[in-house]
């Protein structure tokens, strides 16, 4: 196996419209990320993920593009972008952008175009099918809530849309469509950039045929269609191995014999993939989020443990807790109460990141940022998703009553990430300025939960961030060892071990708020204690959310 610069690199996630306003007009935007990069360098991160930032009318902030090759003016221009980028990698760090080609906006020119009639240059860019006695082609909803097509009355065909109606999916099986996607990848990549993450990118390849028969039975959900894996090595192929970058696909529905195609080190596709399996513990069969359920800490592990045996010596893990579509994650698997809120936020951070593959951290969750319960009122909320989850499943069909639905997004909306980075505890957080509104607010809990305290408290969640990425610097068996579950049943603890030429680390954390004891916390023999959240160490007994790093001499 050739080892590679992604697989020892730290990501940051910056959700750029809420990272730091830097015009005061309550959006944050790309001077503001560049003023923070050192902020960012600090905590030892390698790489920054920048969420879309391309023009974009913000149907689904920036996942509907409309130009490709052209900034969002919400967040400044093509000079801020390329200063952004030279001051990143004069600090050594590196800039990987979100793309996303599955869907476009509806004010993409393409899609302009391609709506005007049946025989337009670029109608065949989209994916247009005939009503099916008298209704759309299939049962397809989007993950926006209602159908999946959309009625066109200009030619009285449907255009398919996985996400919302403002965002038509392109037609894949098109090689116009899959050369200028390329062309325009290849654009950015002379700019310099170091990478994408790309958008739901196992959707692209579609059926060919959409309405149900016996002879064809339609999927319910297009993932991992068809062609998927022909386009991704032709990207590979046209571009993605003419530069020294990384990727990572975001591709919902997938299992690690998947990923072993999509991100093997021998299959010339993508660097890594975002799996979902371990954000789904909590989700009902029927109402998916919207009906949170108790999860299973052995479930957590089962899930997370296979991807780390499955994929080890064939492809390589992302590993994530959190980015801008998940509920924050010490509110979800951890304890934010003010009582354990850091020593559970830190807990979490260390069973993720000791694990093999390379880490994702999204915004805040390096200071325990957590889920925003200061939204009484649904008019608090911006994101589409919610928004129209909220209409469907409380107005219209009336599955959940207004407080069940308020729980609910309590819980799982994505606005949960989106509020405003806190950098302090002024007025608005730090973000903008007082007297400016932000675009959504400032979760309440800021007073006590900002980078400022976090920076000036070495027991901080952020230090012992700092702490765990210069600990990967140090020692490969963090990056590369092979990791082994113990005690799998084991509803309380999580310990583990990694082995690496005949070195042994082994991590051991109690996710309760309870004292347990158990023989698989004891110190390894012929270790040192590298990490740990509490002062001192008390053999098999693990304290509420404590967690301890051995590692072999
Ligand atoms: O998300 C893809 C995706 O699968 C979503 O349905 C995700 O599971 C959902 O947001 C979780 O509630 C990507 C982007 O990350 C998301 O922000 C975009 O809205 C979406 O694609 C469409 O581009
Ligand atoms: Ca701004």
């Amino acid at each position: 196996m050739d080892k590679h610069w992604w697989q020892e690199a730290v990501v940051y996630q910056v959700y750029p419209r809420s990272f730091q306003d830097s015009n005061d007009d309550g959006i944050g935007d790309l001077e503001g990320v560049r003023q923070r990069l050192d902020y960012i360098k600090k905590l030892g991160a390698d790489v920054i993920w920048l969420n879309p930032i391309y023009r974009s009318p913000n149907d689904d902030n920036g996942y509907d593009i409309s130009n490709y090759e052209s900034i969002m003016p919400d967040f400044g221009t093509m000079a801020d972008f390329d200063k952004l980028l030279k001051d990143a990698h004069a600090k050594g760090l590196k800039i990987v952008m979100d793309l996303v080609v599955n869907h476009t906006s509806d004010e993409h020119h393409w899609f302009m175009e391609s709506r005007k009639s049946r025989d337009n240059a670029y109608r065949d860019y989209y994916i247009w099918q005939d009503p099916v006695d008298g209704h759309a082609p299939n049962d397809w909803q989007s993950s926006f809530s209602g159908s999946a097509w959309q009625l066109d009355e200009t030619t009285g065909q449907y255009y398919l849309h996985l996400f919302s109606k403002k965002q038509p999916d392109l037609n894949w099986r098109n090689t116009k469509v899959r050369k200028s996607i390329y062309d325009m990848m290849t654009w950015w990549l002379d700019k310099g950039i170091d990478g994408f993450r790309m958008d739901v990118i196992n959707l692209i390849s579609k059926t060919k045929d959409f309405a149900p028969s016996a002879a064809h039975p339609v999927p319910r959900r297009p993932a991992n269609g068809p062609h998927v894996h022909e386009y991704l090595q032709e990207m590979n192929k046209q571009v993605l191995s003419k530069y020294d970058i990384m990727t990572v696909g975001e591709t919902p529905s997938v299992h690690p014999k998947d990923a072993l195609q999509y991100a093997g080190f021998n299959t010339h596709e993508l660097d890594m993939v975002f799996q979902f399996e371990h954000m789904g513990i909590d989700s009902d069969k029927e109402l998916g989020k919207w009906r949170p359920q108790p999860w299973q800490l052995s479930q957590l592990k089962t899930i997370m443990s296979k991807w780390q045996t499955e994929l080890n010596g064939q492809a390589w893990n992302s590993l994530y807790w959190n980015n801008h579509d998940q509920p924050r994650v010490v509110s979800r698997f951890g304890n934010d109460t003010p009582e354990f809120r850091e020593r559970s936020a830190k807990m979490l951070g260390a069973v993720l990141h000791f694990q093999q593959g390379t880490p994702y951290i999204y915004q805040g969750e390096e200071i325990g940022m957590t889920n925003v319960a200061s939204f009484n009122s649904i008019e608090d909320y911006r994101d589409i998703e919610t928004l129209n989850a909220y209409r469907e499943l409380v107005e219209e069909k009336k599955v959940l009553t207004h407080p069940e639905m308020m729980a609910a997004i309590h819980h799982s909306s994505r606005d949960n990430a989106r509020t405003p980075m806190q950098w302090d505890n002024s007025v608005n957080a730090g973000f903008a300025p007082e007297g400016v509104d932000p675009w959504i607010a400032v979760n309440a809990n800021f007073d006590t939960v900002n980078v400022k305290a976090a920076l000036a408290d070495p027991n901080s969640v952020f230090y012992f961030y700092q702490k765990m990425n210069e600990l990967r610097k140090q020692y490969p068996i963090i990056t590369y060892g092979d990791y082994t579950l113990l005690a799998p049943e084991d509803e309380q603890t999580w310990t583990y071990t990694r082995q690496l030429d005949g070195q042994t680390l082994k991590l051991t954390a109690n996710f309760t708020k309870e004292a347990v004891t158990r023989d698989e916390a004891a110190e390894l023999p012929d270790s040192q204690l590298i990490l740990s959240n509490y002062d001192d160490d008390q053999g098999k007994q693990l304290r509420a959310y404590e967690v301890k790093v051995y590692l072999t001499k």
